[in-house]
């Protein structure tokens, strides 16, 4: 069999990149960017660049399962259907939910929603978009009249001027950050603003970088506004023919001058001035958001006020210009497409609209649709807890980790009557709770479409055969929907069929009112589904070939076809700070791990960069709560508690701490940071707060810490604190516990295996100075390792994993397991900085040094590192700058 390649896109982040999949005859698999797709020509970041070690994941969900017992599928559907009706006919349609995902195929999602609100009859389906994306949906509805990013990634490189604000696009969106890192060098003109109270590595090619006070957004926008205004940059032809609502706009933002809004966001006057005048003086610009905007509890008015000024401008529709808000999700757009959302119904029509209600259930057919909102997630799960809602089917979500205040969460779970989770993973914080585990086809084996930020439909195609009997999510919803009585209305047998279903309700009754238009896929063959190409919608038969833009021609799609301005009062957090809880913590992404690591916790690789779960604090809050670098910290709110490493830097606003989502109990004692989140939500989209809960931090002194790498995966007991993460053939624990044990011999061998495997030991102690080293060698090899200390200063890690590799261990190798140095011939590589190449820390300051070099460029040439995805080099470039 020859090699075959097959086009697909990329799982991961709502850039929407196209990957080539090489499969060769020996059944290996390569990776690499679609030199042919729009997104990303070629390109892939880390997270791309490694999905082939994701494909043969352990810990795959391969049976259903109920109550515990593995079943066959048909009593598993049997089980949901029963259930699920039977709660229905007690109490009511609203008394069960979904709780779906923007990692949901459109043709998952699609049929999610129409079963829950055309034939269930309850509007109760929410996303984990609500979580992600649902300020923007609010804000664009209010200003256009529909939910749409005007523009296009080609915007990026045909603009002068790109303002980044709330969005780490270098870690997040690593593919765009490098079109406009290409940009900037093609065109040195092209300005860049980067607006975060974080120094991120986004803001490595800021020409202005402002480290606004947390939250504070609406009122630099508002401040932006007015200083446009002021200025003569009011396109008026286009504000008094296309949009309504000026001047209470410009009146809510008359008090916002340069001096009181610096005052307010904690920002030199000089810097918000040379951003507005800026801004005023490039017609072409593009403003790139994401969630330090989206995820606060004014997150909607803050989109808005960015939106404003493009409207004032009339800097929308048009090549190189306009708002731009980057989606989270590889489908967080298609998920709004199909009406994902509990206030919405498929292709882009609205519950509110009764025209829209009868256009949604006459094409379907249906005996229901609901006339009233469903539950939005946070709502959602408070209903659960008050047993309003009595089950809930969970898919391609992990929300006992993801959602505020997840500690109500999981008690809303573990009170629930139902709980049905689809998972491609078998043990995730959330499947703990379930009744039902139903196992999905996840990415590489199922089959289907995404739609990319810029609306761009791209194929996600199967490449491999799928593992157990894992199913599609559209089948598994169908299956049930069959089994509740509405086998014709989910008579599917292909992906295909769906999408061609959806592509039709997009065009019917449509006639130019809704701008979601893909009717020009109504009658697509198999084959042509087969070989969509990326395609940015509309797609209708006026333009089958899509569209780039829209709004070009100033009509909007509010009544009376105008855009409206929306009048902005600032507002504070829901929940400020206070004597008790002085800091603002903030959350958010790593750049190589995805959520809630179900996926690249299990590849050594993306683990590298960062491998265990921190805070990061400013060096001025360091020194007054005492905080040491690489010590532990205990981080607490209103809501709970964290332990996880300090990380210090200047990087950080004095004020404001960050902690990473990631980390949860699968991979951690205690660092879920959605435990320490409040659960204030925006008015008018439902989105969470989480960039800013109110914490206090102290010192976690333990009396002992130490690390463990391990080739089998570990429980861990007797240990305070614990954080693993995947080596490329061990687990490395990083732990510490609050008492010494009696006996380091048995609490070791407790640890690290049963009674039974009890064999193999090497040991050193040294009582006095608290120093305890161990290594299991079962045949030669070495099975497993641990190291034992007072304080931080343990051995290297990295020159262990290079002992694991091998099958005979040396004398020096077994010498340099008791000494914990690295045998003499060998140097420590330090953390890893470059995934792709391994490239550590210790490499990189040394090559500088000794060879003296100066640019990201050489270390490349020298190293390798930073050449192939790129996603590093904002980070060899920070490297060059301290090492000067
Ligand atoms: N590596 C990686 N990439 C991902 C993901 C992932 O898990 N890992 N997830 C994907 C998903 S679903 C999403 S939604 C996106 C998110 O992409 P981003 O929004 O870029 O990522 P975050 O790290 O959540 O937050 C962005 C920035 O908002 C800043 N911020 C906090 N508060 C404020 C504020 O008040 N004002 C301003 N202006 N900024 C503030 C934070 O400091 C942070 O740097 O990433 C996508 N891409
Ligand atoms: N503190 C804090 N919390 C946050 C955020 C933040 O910035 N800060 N960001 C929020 C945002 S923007 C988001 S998007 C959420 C993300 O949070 P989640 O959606 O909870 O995170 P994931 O880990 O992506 O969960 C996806 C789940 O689906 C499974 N899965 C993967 N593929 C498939 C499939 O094909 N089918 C099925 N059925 N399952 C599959 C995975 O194994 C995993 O369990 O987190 C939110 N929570
Ligand atoms: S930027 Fe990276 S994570 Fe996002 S789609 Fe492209 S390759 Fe995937
Ligand atoms: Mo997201």
């Amino acid at each position: 069999m020859p090699d075959k390649s097959i086009n697909t896109t990329c799982p991961y982040c709502g850039v929407g990149c196209g990957v080539r999949v090489t499969l060769d005859e020996q059944g290996g698999i390569s990776v690499s960017g679609d030199p042919e797709h729009p997104s990303n020509y070629g390109r892939l970041c880390s997270k791309g660049a490694a999905l082939g070690d994701t494909l043969s994941m352990d810990d795959r969900l391969l049976y259903p399962e109920v109550l515990g017992t593995t079943t066959a599928w048909d009593d598993a559907l049997n089980f949901v259907s029963d259930q699920l009706q039977s709660i229905i006919n007690e109490h009511g349609a609203d008394s069960v939910a979904f709780y779906v995902s923007g990692q949901l195929l459109t043709e998952d999602y699609y049929v999610a929603n129409k079963l829950m609100k055309g034939y269930i009859g309850s509007a109760n389906i929410d996303t984990n978009s609500r979580l992600c994306m649902s300020s923007v949906v609010a804000a664009q509805k209010r200003a256009f009249g529909t939910d749409t990013v005007p523009g296009c990634y080609e915007d990026l490189e045909r603009a002068k001027l790109i303002v980044i604000t709330g969005s780490n696009t270098a870690w997040c969106h690593p593919v765009l950050y490098q079109r406009i890192v290409k940009a900037k060098k093609d065109n040195p003109d092209l300005m860049i603003v980067v607006i975060d109270p974080r120094r991120t590595s986004t803001a490595d090619i800021a020409d202005i970088f402002l480290p606004l006070k947390p939250t504070t957004d609406a009122i630099l926008f508002n401040g932006l506004l007015h200083y446009l205004a002021d200025n003569g940059e009011q396109n008026s032809l286009f504000t008094s023919h296309c949009t309504e609502g000026l001047d209470d706009a410009l009146n809510a933002a008359a008090s916002a001058d340069i001096a009181s809004v610096a005052a307010h966001c904690e920002l030199d006057a000089s810097d918000v001035e040379a951003f507005y005048r800026l801004f005023a003086r490039t017609e072409r610009v593009v403003s790139v958001f994401s969630q330090g905007i989206n995820q606060t509890s004014s997150g909607t008015d803050k989109v808005n006020s960015i939106i404003n000024c493009h409207l004032l401008t009339g800097r929308i529709g048009r090549p190189g210009m306009g708002p731009f808000s980057l989606t989270g999700q590889p489908n967080a757009m298609g998920g709004r497409e199909v009406g994902g959302l509990a206030n919405q119904l498929a292709a882009h029509m609205d519950i509110a609209n009764p025209e829209h209600r009868a256009t949604v259930q006459t094409f379907w057919q249906s005996p229901h649709i609901p006339d009233q909102d469903g539950l939005k997630a946070v709502e959602l799960f408070k209903a659960i807890k008050a047993g309003q809602v009595k089950a809930v089917w969970i898919m391609a979500t992990n929300p006992a980790v993801s959602m505020p205040d997840n500690q109500q969460v999981r008690e809303a779970l573990s009170e629930c009557e139902l709980v049905i989770v689809s998972d491609c993973v078998r043990n995730t914080d959330t499947s703990q709770y379930a009744h039902v585990l139903l196992p999905a086809q996840t990415w590489g084996e199922k089959d289907g479409t995404v739609t990319s930020s810029e609306r761009r439909i791209s194929r996600q195609r199967s490449l491999l055969p799928f593992p157990g009997e894992s199913k599609p999510d559209w089948w598994i919803i169908a299956e049930v929907a069959k089994r509740m009585g509405h086998a014709e209305a989910f008579d599917y047998s292909e992906a295909a069929d769906i999408f061609i279903e959806f592509a039709r309700l997009s065009g019917y009754n449509n006639n130019g009112q809704r701008d979601f238009d893909i009717s020009a896929y109504a009658d697509l063959s198999y084959e042509q589904y087969d070989n969509l190409q990326p395609t940015q919608w509309p797609i209708t038969s006026a333009q089958p070939q899509g569209t780039a833009r829209l709004f070009a021609d100033g009509r909007f799609f509010k009544p009376g076809g105008k855009a409206q301005f929306v009048t902005i009062t600032p507002r504070p957090a829901a929940v400020p700070t206070d004597d008790q809880y002085p800091l603002v913590l903030n959350s958010g992404r790593v750049r190589d791990h995805w959520h809630t690591l179900t996926r690249t916790g299990h590849s050594s690789r993306l683990s590298a960069h960062i491998s265990e779960p921190f805070v990061e604090v400013h060096p001025q809050d360091a020194t007054q709560f005492g905080l040491t670098a690489s010590a532990l910290a205990r981080v607490s709110s209103r809501w709970g508690e964290v332990i996880v490493r300090v990380n210090v830097s200047d990087h950080q606003r004095p004020g404001s701490v960050f902690i990473p989502m990631h980390w949860n109990d699968q991979f951690t004692s205690r660092a879920c940071v959605d435990s320490l989140i409040n659960d204030a939500t925006d008015p008018y989209s439902g989105q969470p707060e989480f960039k800013h809960t109110p914490v206090s931090i102290e010192v976690y002194e333990p009396e002992w810490y130490g690390f463990i790498l391990s080739r089998r995966r570990l429980a861990l007991k007797n240990v305070t604190y614990w954080a693993s993460s995947k080596g490329n053939d061990y687990w490395k624990y990083e732990i510490a516990g609050s008492e010494l044990p009696q006996d380091w011999a048995s609490c070791a061998r407790s640890l690290l295996c049963s009674a039974e495997q009890d064999v193999g030991w090497v040991e050193y102690f040294d009582n006095a100075f608290k120093r305890y080293r161990a290594a299991r060698i079962v045949n030669g090899r070495l099975e497993s390792c641990l190291f034992i200390g007072p304080d931080i200063n343990l051995p290297a890690r990295d020159y262990l994993a290079d002992i694991f590799v091998k099958e005979e261990l040396s004398d020096k190798d077994r010498a340099s397991l008791l000494t914990g140095k690295p045998p003499g011939d060998v140097e420590d590589r330090g953390k890893i900085v470059c995934a792709c190449f391994n490239v550590g820390l210790n490499e990189i300051t040394k090559a500088i040094k000794e060879q003296q070099l100066v640019t990201a460029e050489a270390i490349g040439k020298v190293l390798k590192a930073g050449t192939n995805c790129g996603s590093c080099v904002p980070e060899l470039k920070a490297i060059l700058k301290g090492s000067s």
